[in-house]
């Protein structure tokens, strides 16, 4: 495969509800996509960097810069042989990881599409449908949060994960606990506790929750470690996972025992897939985070929560949970049951809708080999 261009454009999206987490709001998403360009075929990838460096240190307009002039330089007019030669071509441009992991997604994808297999049979799926849960944001009003959880309750959801933060916890726990004694819960902090918070966080075990995702700093192993030891519920790792190697030290230091897989955090499907195998190795669970993905990268979740070892419910959920009107057809819809089938179709199984793309693009760039086309 010889990618002759590379198409970037930024996409202007509302979002349905807005998402409240313990290091902002997002009311609406500035999102980076790429699109691939091999012998008449086309093939896309999503940048799941934010509007801000709020979760990790990318955001939308480093991931263009680093797109622009160190990574489609790298790729363009290269004989690939698939998706998984590209860490080594961008292996000089430290981290941006969210950038790199747009492109090499469109390469797998436009591999699946030359080979006429689906994206998860590319990347070694063998689930023909993946179980399905829910992140909910921090709301206005305790009793808001309480509909919401009704509501995903109602349509099958295999799993609530609640947003937390000081001051949005406990109490909260408590509540949803007292109404839904037995439902599979699990709260997600984003890194907003400190050591202090070490012996609150160590009577959260009567909550019974699934799990405790990143609970402390974004960058620390070793803290997560001590708090590991003192609770019985399992620590999830997100934002710390970067690669292979920090998912093999964080299971030998015992720093968690879940681990959340978000494929561009991590750089890309080739580094995902090795993050899934060491967990596996280790007999620890992984799940499929989401990053407020438009179908193109939520198409991408679903192949690869294909994946034997993704035996968590993932935060991949319904488009109209997040869009009024999704950039792909048909729209993701989950079953009753809590459950998206995965596509076996050709790609990424999901048709691209152009003309929406153009409505909602801010700004468009044509890269080829030794020229650059700003539209
Ligand atoms: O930590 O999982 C996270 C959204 C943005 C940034 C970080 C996170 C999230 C979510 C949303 O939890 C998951 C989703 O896409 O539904
Ligand atoms: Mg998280």
């Amino acid at each position: 495969m010889k990618i002759e261009a590379i198409h970037m454009r930024e996409v202007n999206m509302p979002l349905a509800h807005p998402f409240e987490t313990s290091f902002g709001i997002t009311t609406g998403r500035r999102i980076l996509l790429v699109e691939v360009v091999s012998e008449g075929l086309s093939a896309w990838g999503e940048c799941v960097a934010g509007e801000h460096p709020y979760f990790s240190d990318e955001m939308v307009d480093t991931a263009w810069h680093i797109t622009e002039t160190e990574l489609a330089p790298r790729l363009l007019d290269v004989e690939l042989e698939s998706g998984r030669d590209c860490p080594a071509l961008f292996e000089q441009v430290r981290g941006h990881r969210m950038a790199k992991a747009a492109i090499e997604n469109a390469v797998w994808e436009l591999d699946a599409m030359r080979q006429g297999v689906s994206l998860s049979k590319l990347l070694g799926g063998t689930r023909e449908v993946i179980p399905c849960g829910v992140s909910i944001g921090i709301q206005p009003t305790p009793a808001k949060l309480m509909e919401k959880i009704d509501t995903e309750v109602s349509a099958g959801y295999q799993r609530i994960k609640l947003k937390c933060k000081p001051g949005w916890d406990e109490a909260i726990f408590t509540e949803v606990r007292e109404r839904w004694p037995d439902i599979t819960l699990s709260c997600d902090a984003n890194s907003a506790y400190k050591l202090d918070d070490a012996d609150r966080i160590a009577t959260w075990d009567r909550f019974d929750l699934l799990m405790i995702e990143q609970p402390m700093w974004y960058d620390d192993f070793y803290f997560h470690a001590e708090l590991q030891k003192r609770i019985k519920t399992p620590i999830c790792l997100d934002e710390c996972i970067r690669n292979r190697r920090d998912a093999q030290a964080a299971l030998e230091l015992g720093s968690g025992r879940i681990i959340n897989i978000k494929v561009g955090r991590v750089g890309g499907f080739t580094e995902a897939i090795a993050v899934h195998d060491v967990a596996a190795k280790a007999g620890v669970p992984v799940w499929c985070g989401g990053m407020l993905e438009t179908g193109i990268g939520r198409a991408h979740n679903i192949a690869l929560s294909s994946l034997p070892n993704f035996s968590l419910p993932g935060d991949v959920s319904a488009s109209k949970r997040y869009w009024s009107e999704d950039i792909i057809e048909p729209e993701v819809t989950v079953s009753s049951r809590g459950e998206i089938v995965v596509p076996t179709s050709p790609g990424r199984g999901f048709e691209v809708l152009p003309d929406r793309i153009d409505e909602l693009s801010v700004r468009k760039q044509t890269l080829r080999k030794g020229a650059t086309i700003v539209v």
